[in-house]
């Protein structure tokens, strides 16, 4: 890892099998309060090939008319978000650093093998000196981590069920995406599913 990626952190294999399928539990359990939902790009209606849902007291989403933000309710259920799994917030608390708890975890379901996430930076939330936890669970993905500016070279490295990942300090605010996922490469879910996780914390801290 270069100087250029500080704050960036990978933790293969933070969760074993057993705790990767308690959080697959978690998730269900988010799923019957906050079913899946399509998100749109802003402008152009372009549905993504990811499907989300979250957990929190805010959900990051997007569609047609209103674009990118964070809201308090389900855009199709118009219900609170489900409350944070604890598992999650211990992970938070664990290799976060930051003192405020997370407000928003945003689930991706990478439900097909054309699901993808393009190259994007994440700067929709008022606290960018928190960083983003994320967790990976089922088939392995193709992650791409760029730097600040869309045309910096960007490496390429493999997310596996149970790795976590924050993103602390500079990589906060890098580029990034999903270009792909790999089937018959997990057991958890059927295959190509991939589920990601990820904590943010939204407002500024009092
Ligand atoms: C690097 N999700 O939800 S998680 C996203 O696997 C997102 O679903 C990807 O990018 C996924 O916005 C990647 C790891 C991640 C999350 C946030 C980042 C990497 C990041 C923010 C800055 C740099
Ligand atoms: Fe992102």
């Amino acid at each position: 890892i270069s100087a250029m990626k500080e704050g960036f952190k990978l933790l293969p294999g933070y969760f074993g099998r057993a705790q990767q399928e308690s959080l697959l539990q978690d998730v269900r359990d988010i799923l019957r309060a906050a079913p899946f939902y399509q998100p749109t790009m802003p402008k152009s209606g372009q549905p993504m090939s990811v499907k989300m849902t979250n957990a929190g007291a805010l959900g990051w989403m997007t569609d047609k008319q209103g674009g990118y933000r964070y809201q308090a309710r389900h855009p199709v259920k118009n219900t609170p978000w489900p409350p944070i799994p604890d598992t999650l917030l211990a992970l938070w608390d664990d290799v976060g650093g930051y003192d405020a708890p997370p407000e928003a975890c945003l689930v991706n379901w990478y439900h097909g093998e054309k699901s993808r996430m393009g190259l994007h930076r994440d700067q929709d939330e008022d606290a960018p000196d928190a960083p983003v936890v994320s967790v990976s669970l089922g088939a392995t993905a193709l992650f791409r981590l760029g730097g600040p500016n869309r045309r910096d070279k960007t490496s390429s490295f493999r997310l596996s069920s149970g790795d976590v990942v924050v993103l602390g300090g500079k990589s906060r605010d890098f580029f990034h995406g999903v270009d792909r996922v790999y089937p018959e490469t997990s057991t958890l879910m059927p295959s190509p599913q991939r589920i990601n996780l990820t904590m943010r914390r939204v407002t500024r801290p009092d």
